[in-house]
């Protein structure tokens, strides 16, 4: 099978990481491809209309896309080892991972609006907010879900008050949060043979 992919791709760089946890990285083929918001690439849009990258090629022709649903494949044909087939795991499990992309989301959004966006047009509370929800899931990860705790111990608050309406750098989420970045750090442009 075949993997487009970009070496500065995260989503590339995830599907590779599993591959390699599960014992599968020796039977893909990395296919270099070039993406960007932006620019036509009709070759590119015949294997996905979404030209996006990583997208796997089956032997027989199938794509299968994208990097979650990649991983899910890899993991079912690798033995299911990453993945648990039932209970609260794996269920907290595909969260984690929803979260992970959502955060790589949020940070490619922000480095196309720095690198591709035509100058003079930035909207900073827009990247300010998608770099605080890419630190908010980092800190996450890092201290776990406070928020509905928060909720069940916090009788007099509503449930907006408690979570969705509090500012992030206010929001318990964020505790331990790192500011946002006065300059955009080295996250990746998605172009094959950039870093
Ligand atoms: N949800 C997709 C996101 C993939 C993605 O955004 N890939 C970037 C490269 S890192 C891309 O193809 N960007 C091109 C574009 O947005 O036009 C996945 O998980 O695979």
């Amino acid at each position: 099978m075949k993997l487009t992919f970009s070496p500065a791709s995260p989503f590339a760089r995830k599907v590779r990481i599993a591959a390699i946890e599960l014992g599968l990285i020796d039977k893909i083929e990395f296919v270099p491809a070039t993406v960007a918001p932006g620019t036509a690439n009709d070759e590119y849009s015949k294997i996905t209309p979404l030209k996006k990258l990583p997208v796997l090629i089956l032997d027989h022709g199938d794509v299968i896309l994208d990097s979650y649903v990649i991983v899910e494949y890899l993991n079912e044909i690798g033995g299911g080892r990453l993945i648990p087939g039932y209970g609260p795991r794996r269920w907290k499990l595909k969260t984690d991972h929803s979260l992970l992309n959502g955060m790589l989301d949020s940070m490619l959004l922000c480095r196309y609006e720095k690198m591709v966006r035509p100058q003079g047009s930035l909207w900073q509370a827009w990247y300010d907010d998608h770099w605080n929800r890419a630190w908010a899931g980092m800190a996450r990860f890092e201290n776990g879900p406070t928020c509905w705790k928060d909720l069940r111990s916090t009788s007099r608050r509503s449930a907006s008050s408690a979570c969705w309406a509090t500012p992030i750098s206010a929001s318990p989420i964020a505790a331990g949060a790192r500011p946002i970045p006065s300059s955009t750090p080295s996250t990746s442009a998605c172009k094959s043979g950039r870093r």
